[in-house]
């Protein structure tokens, strides 16, 4: 091929490439099969072998490039990395709106309302456009350099979308698994004779912490962004409504159940409807955020030790139950890990009956101090095993 015919093929399979990605990763709506994208993937591999020079650190083929390191760098946030208040209670919920609406001097105020995920909290940096840096939240003020692990996660765009991107952005995610990415790896670890994951959260951390980017590429992690540390050049949008809107313009995967919703009873009804739809989501939720909306307005209401007094995660309740324990049976994996499993008095948890429940390993066995006859609390969450929580004395 021809210098110049090259370096156009390279620029086009690349565009091309990006495209599908984000259709299928972040839209979640494909217009070519894999195989078609596998072999645009093959031809730009091709091409950037035979002409180096082609390479762009932004290209698809560069997402698991770097080798692993022997640790992960501190890295300070330009912002600090807030955390959120919790509410228990539609009491609580109505003691944060009324704090709220007082401090604003409304009747009634506009918030946006997510879901909760249960992942890893981290933040995105991209300068010009490109990303630069991905770091844990770590004490919110200094997180940890997991930029080649982020890097491999293929709903995390390498290069904003847009032809005048912010100068500087720090983007604030979620980092998850799935839940079918959950099952899968679990399956994988248990025919490799590994310990299974407690949960997708520890299986998204476990993950992300890898110290070889390339294990972190095998695993089916996943981001949703939901706001901004910095945001520097061009207009900074002027509420959480529009910010979603515009990290999603920018081809960042954003949750498409957010909604706006109008007050206390607003805020509930989004509660109780995604409670009621929680099963059916393709990943596991603790509970719901709310945000006031207008930017203006948060600033109104700024922060109190670590936690903007704008915003609010309401918990959904812990499923749990309590029941005894008949025997604990230790399985033994083929590396020779050795798994101890509690067989209970079966018992409804969450509306699922629960007869076996994990201690995962024989240290949470000792440190928990589970015995024959004990009655214990039993917790699930969607499809994790059954966990003991604790012994009931
Ligand atoms: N969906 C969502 N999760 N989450 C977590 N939004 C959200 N916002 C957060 C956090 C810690 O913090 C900002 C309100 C600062």
């Amino acid at each position: 091929m021809m210098e110049d015919a090259a370096s156009a093929r390279a620029a086009k399979l690349r565009a091309l490439l990006e495209h599908h990605s984000h259709r299928y990763y972040v839209l979640d709506d494909p217009e070519i099969s894999d195989a078609e994208y596998d072999r645009l993937f093959a031809e730009l591999v091709e091409l950037e072998r035979k002409r180096p020079d082609l390479a762009r650190p932004d290209s698809p083929t560069q997402r698991v490039g770097a080798r692993p390191s022997a640790a992960f760098a501190p890295v300070v946030h330009a912002q600090p990395m807030l955390s959120l208040a919790n509410v228990f209670s539609e009491q609580e919920l109505a003691d944060f709106d009324r704090r709220v609406r007082e401090r604003l001097g409304h009747d009634e105020v506009i918030y946006v309302a997510e879901p909760k995920l249960d992942g890893l909290a981290v933040s995105l940096r991209y300068e010009g456009g490109l990303l630069v840096r991905a770091a844990t939240r770590g004490d919110g003020t200094t997180g940890e350099d997991v930029t080649a692990n982020v890097r491999t996660i293929r709903s995390c765009p390498l290069r904003l979308r847009a032809s005048k991107p912010p100068r500087i952005l720090e983007v604030r995610g979620e980092v998850y698994l799935p839940r079918d990415g959950f099952l899968r790896l679990n399956e994988a670890q248990a025919a490799q004779g590994g310990k299974p994951f407690a949960n997708p959260r520890n299986a998204a951390a476990g993950s992300l912490r890898q110290l070889d980017p390339a294990v972190s590429a095998q695993r089916p992690l996943r981001l949703f962004c939901y706001g901004v540390g910095e945001w520097s050049g061009g207009a900074v949008p002027s509420s959480q409504e529009r910010l979603l809107a515009a990290l999603s313009d920018l081809g960042l995967p954003v949750n498409p159940e957010r909604r706006v919703v109008k007050g206390y009873t607003g805020c509930l009804q989004y509660y109780e409807d995604l409670g009621r739809r929680r099963a059916q989501l393709a990943y596991e939720i603790d509970g719901v955020v709310y945000k006031v909306n207008e930017v203006f307005e948060q600033r109104l209401l700024g922060e109190v030790s670590r936690s903007p007094r704008w915003a609010a995660a309401h918990k959904f309740p812990a499923e749990e139950a309590v029941t005894r324990v008949l025997r604990i049976d230790v399985q033994v994996g083929r590396t020779g890990a050795l798994t101890p499993v509690a067989v209970l008095v079966a018992v409804a948890v969450g509306g699922v009956m629960v007869s076996h429940a994990t201690l995962h390993n024989p240290d949470e066995l000792a440190r928990k101090d589970v015995r024959v006859g004990d009655l214990v609390r039993v917790r699930r969450a969607g499809d994790v095993i059954p966990e003991i929580v604790g012994v009931v004395l």
